[in-house]
């Protein structure tokens, strides 16, 4: 399991306080299908019931992606407020990606990827290392958590 400091707990409230969580939900999901649609084109059958994701600017302006995003970093958030107690948090979400969604649980490593990518534009140089190093250890604990009943 993940250990954040205190110090890192507040870096990261604080500065996800300065962020639209629906707006940075949004593009890593975007940003995430993208990636998938070139890199493993097979995963777009996750998506079957989303539409146009032919090119990553139909992909960014894709109202389902655009929602899907949005319940994807509602529950991130949800994660934020139970940091210590991230399994329990994700127990059930984990239950319906690996027994109904069959989603790869490699997918929960790449949308961490894209949070902190997507994070680091919009903060810019508020976005330090350090600030990077806790916001990395949370999307670690979230994946692991989700991947938690995988196993
Ligand atoms: Ni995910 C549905 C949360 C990563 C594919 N996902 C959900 C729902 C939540 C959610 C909440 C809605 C549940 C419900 O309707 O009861 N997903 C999360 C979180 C992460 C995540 C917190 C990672 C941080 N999901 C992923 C990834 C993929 C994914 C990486 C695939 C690549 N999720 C899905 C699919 C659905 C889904 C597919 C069902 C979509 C639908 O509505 O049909």
């Amino acid at each position: 399991m993940v250990h954040l400091t205190d110090a890192e707990k507040a870096t990261v409230s604080g500065l996800w306080g300065k962020v639209n969580p629906d707006n940075v939900g949004a593009e890593a999901l975007g940003r995430l299908v993208s990636r998938l649609m070139v890199v493993y084109p097979w995963t777009q059958r996750y998506f079957d019931s989303f539409g146009d994701l032919s090119s990553a600017s139909a992909i960014m302006g894709n109202p389902k992606v655009k929602a899907h995003g949005k319940k994807v970093i509602d529950a991130f958030n949800d994660g934020l407020k139970h940091l210590d107690n991230l399994k329990g948090t994700f127990a059930h979400l984990s239950e319906l990606h690996c027994d109904k969604l069959h989603v790869d649980p490699e997918n929960f490593r790449l949308l961490g990827n894209m949070i902190v990518i997507v994070l680091g534009h919009h903060l810019g140089k508020e976005f330090t290392p350090c600030a990077q190093t806790a916001f990395q250890k949370v999307v670690a604990g979230v994946a692991s958590a989700l991947a938690h009943k995988y196993h």
